[in-house]
């Protein structure tokens, strides 16, 4: 089947007139492109991947890398990337992909929706057979729900379909969009212990200011719940991640050097984006019984200052 074939069956199956159409990509990777009321998103099945998100009106709150691949076994940089069954590198398996393979399976469409509001729901489906890999053998589905309005609504839920129970990390690895990173203030962390990756992974606990990014940053900061604000002055904007189901939530902003290190990623493209992910990793990886469903959502808006 030619991706604009397969472009046309979701279109005549899933697709709204007017508010959500589905079309073959860069590379013919499959994409939806909603339309509402209050705003505009696009969606690639290739990871379920959220590429953008922007109120109306506004300009856009995801990132997106302009030298991002668009292949169907790598992963796209920018917007947010699913991270599942584990997080970060794979213990003891250095050939097994970084943040699992979730983000470079190819999703199945579910249904599609638009509310009495306008705002557009899709929601996508991954299994085993859908994708697997020899290091986490484990009978499960993957529910993701996403929903386009006044706010970015993305649910994904767990469920364990085998006999035993399961262990996974995950996030949802939201890249912001903000207009000068080394000017933005991020407040929710205060006093919060975190694991400091660009320091072997060394427990620190972040004092009661609001954070701000001076250099590389990776932390991942342990057992929170609570909702980030990001204040982004040169944006005149502030955007909010409200979350629940999750325990952690990982800081990160690559900075110079690790910028022009990575292939995907322009080398000046670090002061406009910062991620703020809503996951559970390292001491709260989830635990889920058979026949259980966990499930973790995040609500991202943006806000006036
Ligand atoms: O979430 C932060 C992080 O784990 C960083 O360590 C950094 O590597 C980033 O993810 C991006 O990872 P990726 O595999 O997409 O290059």
């Amino acid at each position: 089947m030619t991706d604009s074939s397969a472009a046309q069956q979701l279109q005549s199956r899933y697709g709204i007139s007017d508010v959500l159409r589905f079309e073959a990509g860069p590379h013919g990777l499959l994409r939806a492109k909603v339309i509402t009321p209050q705003a505009q998103a696009e969606l690639y099945l290739h990871g379920a991947h959220v590429t953008h998100y922007q109120p109306r009106g506004e300009w856009p709150v995801l990132f997106l890398s302009a030298h991002s691949w668009f292949d169907a076994v790598k992963p796209i940089r920018g917007g947010v990337p699913i991270v599942f069954p584990w997080f970060g590198r794979l213990a003891g398996d250095a050939s097994a992909p970084a943040h699992g393979f979730a983000r470079l399976a190819e999703w199945r469409m579910e249904s599609t929706a638009q509310a009495a509001d306008g705002s557009v729901t899709l929601a996508l489906r991954l299994g085993e057979a859908d994708a697997t890999h020899a290091a986490w053998p484990h009978e499960y589905e993957l529910r993701y729900r996403i929903s386009v309005g006044s706010t970015l609504e993305i649910a994904l839920d767990v469920k364990n379909h085998g006999t035993r129970t399961i262990s996974f990390e995950e996030a949802l690895h939201t890249y912001l969009a903000v207009s000068d990173v080394r000017q933005v203030l991020i407040s929710g962390l205060a006093g919060t212990q975190y694991l400091d990756k660009t320091d072997g992974a060394r427990r620190r606990t972040q004092g009661t200011e609001p954070i701000r990014i001076t250099k590389e940053t990776d932390r991942v900061y342990l057992n929170t719940k609570t909702t980030c604000i990001v204040d982004d002055p040169a944006g005149d904007r502030r955007l909010v991640v409200e979350k629940s189901g999750s325990d952690v939530t990982v800081v990160w902003n690559p900075w110079i050097a690790k910028a022009h290190a990575m292939p995907d990623f322009g080398d000046t493209e670090w002061p406009r984006m910062l991620c703020i992910e809503t996951g559970n990793a390292a001491d709260h990886a989830v635990t889920l019984p058979p026949g259980r469903v966990h499930t973790m959502r995040a609500t991202i808006r943006s806000a006036p200052r």
